[in-house]
């Protein structure tokens, strides 16, 4: 190796690791799509043993790269079969928010789909619970689920376990939950979700988010239910554009919901509207890469949002099916766009000001980013 070449490869080392040292905020990560490989692999095993699968074909499946929007969604369907009994979706909770916690995630809206499950005896709020138990679980890291000023959860509070700077403290995470409609849930169904959404507001659930296949459903199936979450004071985020339905896009920005996940096929009238409404974007650089949503990284909208001063904030999407984090999603802004250090560090710290908890945690991560700013500025 030339010198030329080595200086670049340390400084890509040294831009990985300030990305990794800098504090973020995760506002779309599906559960089920940031569960780590090893996980998966370990669960299709164990299903395998059982006679469920046949572990090789399900191997492939997880392992393979690169994978087009209908194959996520056939790939969902089988992550499912994997993760889902109460256990596992407690199991996953824990490992998902320490992984996001691992690498300084300091604020992660968590989002999953309630579901029924007759033949595990699994209700959307026996699922809920599970998940929480998780959260509850992830003793590696201190989480904070409920509100500072309400029922913090004091079996939570912070034992010292961890080496951190010389310190020994545990990495603090402050966790809420957004509950997912899936596009091919009926309008009762998605009522349903509003409704344990509300029930379950004292324990880290906090806002109702429309995903799924965005080829399948009807947005007029859903309506009733956000409409319902939109009295009821519940925030919204709703993934919008992820294919050019006009019609559809058209309905999302009339409804001006607090936030809209990826936002890719709009066309010029519709791209004027989301700018003006000044609706946040949870921008998904390698997922919407990966999924024909952008044509490249270099082509992709960030870019112009960013330039038009958009209120945004970078997202994995799915870490675990598309390789990635929230790390990885900065350094691909610095190398893809050019942004410096003090600008990537700007864009982190922007995203506290898009998210559905309450002014006591956006004081408290205002504060963590002053004092990140110290070190990395
Ligand atoms: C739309 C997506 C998605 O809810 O079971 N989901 N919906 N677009 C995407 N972009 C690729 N990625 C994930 O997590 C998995 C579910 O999240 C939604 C799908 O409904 C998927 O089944 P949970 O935890």
């Amino acid at each position: 190796m030339d010198a030329e070449m080595e200086r670049n490869v340390d400084a890509e080392k040294e831009m990985r690791e300030w990305c990794v040292a800098l504090p973020k905020v995760e506002l779309h990560a599906h559960l089920n799509g940031s569960v780590r490989n090893s996980t998966l692999l370990e669960l299709a095993k164990q299903l395998a043993e059982k006679g469920i699968i046949v572990f090789e074909d399900v191997k492939d499946v997880i392992m393979k790269n690169g994978r087009s929007l209908p194959e996520c969604f056939k790939l969902f369907d089988l992550f499912h079969i994997l993760t889902t009994d109460h256990d596992t979706v407690t199991r996953i909770a824990k490992e998902v928010v320490e992984d996001f916690a691992a690498e300084n995630v300091v604020y992660l809206e968590i989002r999953t789909t309630p579901k029924n499950n007759e033949a595990k005896g699994m209700t959307k709020r026996s699922y809920m619970n599970a998940v929480i138990k998780g959260l509850k679980e992830a003793e590696a890291v201190d989480v904070v689920l409920f509100d500072s000023n309400s029922r913090r959860n004091d079996t939570l509070t912070c034992t010292p376990t961890i080496e951190l700077d010389g310190d020994t403290k545990k990495r603090r995470i402050y966790v809420r939950l957004l509950l997912s409609i899936d596009r091919r849930e009926t309008t009762l169904a998605a009522l349903d979700t509003v409704n344990l959404a509300l029930e379950m507001k004292d324990q880290g659930v906090i806002g109702i988010d429309l995903s799924g296949n965005p080829v399948v459903g009807e947005w007029e199936t859903y309506l009733p239910a956000l409409q319902h979450a939109k009295e009821l004071g519940i925030p919204i985020t709703i993934h919008c554009g992820e294919v050019a339905n006009r019609k559809e896009i058209q309905a999302v920005l009339d409804f001006c919901p607090q936030r809209l996940g990826h936002v890719c096929c709009l066309n010029d009238v519709e791209w004027k509207k989301l700018k003006s409404l000044m609706i946040p974007v949870e921008i998904c650089l390698t997922s919407n890469v990966m999924t024909g949503g952008a044509p490249s990284l270099e082509l992709h909208h960030f870019a112009d949002l960013y330039n038009a001063k958009h209120p945004l904030s970078l997202c994995t999407d799915d870490c675990g099916l598309f390789s990635t984090s929230l790390s990885n999603e900065y350094f691909l802004v610095a190398g893809t766009f050019g942004l410096s250090k003090p600008e990537l560090f700007h864009l982190a710290q922007e995203a506290v000001q898009y998210i559905f908890a309450d002014e006591n945690v956006k004081k408290s991560l205002k504060e963590v980013f002053k004092d990140a700013g110290k070190r990395l500025t």
